[in-house]
């Protein structure tokens, strides 16, 4: 006679936090994840500088398009307007400069604002106004660079889980209170 049983189903077994970060690698970068996101952006040492910026603006767009300054500098931007009136309006300075076709017009600010701002054309130039955009990039970006930072750290941290559960002596740090 042959008795069936009926096994109770099985189920992963619950991994807590403190079963994840057992692992010296894992708390490690737990760490270093933390310190990116909340370490505070170094100052900036960059003595203030004069920086100059000629913009050409004409055909809805501006060349350059991008200005990147340090905090602190003094800046002059000349807008040469190539066809018709174009203006230049700078987000979070609230500055804004018109330029007659074919002359210049020049503005000058010191970016004590660090971030990033969009600049804009000001004056109705035609159809494509609205899309006539700039930006004023002042400092270093540190959005930016934490997000990269930790993309670098995640995909590290997806090949090291990877190669420990393949092999989990081999990535093993004996520490003071290890069993073995
Ligand atoms: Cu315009």
């Amino acid at each position: 006679m042959h008795r069936y049983h009926l096994s109770p189903p099985r189920f992963p077994k619950a991994t807590g936090l403190r079963e994840v970060f057992k692992s010296r690698g894992r708390r490690g970068m737990a760490l270093l994840a933390l310190v990116i996101l909340l370490a505070p952006p170094p100052a900036m040492t960059a003595p203030p500088a004069k920086r100059y910026f000629r913009i050409e603006a004409g055909n809805f767009e501006y060349a350059p398009a991008t200005l990147t300054v340090n905090p602190g500098d003094r800046v002059t931007i000349d807008v040469v307007a190539q066809d018709v009136m174009h203006g230049l309006y700078v987000d979070g300075y609230g500055l804004s400069v018109t330029a007659e076709p074919g002359r210049t017009a020049r503005l000058t600010f010191t970016a004590d604002r660090p971030g990033a701002f969009r600049l804009r054309c000001s004056v109705t130039c035609g159809p494509l106004h609205p899309f006539m955009l700039g930006k004023l990039t002042v400092g270093i970006n540190w959005l930016w660079w934490r997000a990269a930072a930790l993309a670098a750290l995640i995909v590290f941290a997806v090949v090291f889980d990877h190669r420990l559960r393949q092999d989990p002596s081999s990535l093993s740090l004996p520490g003071p209170g290890s069993p073995r």
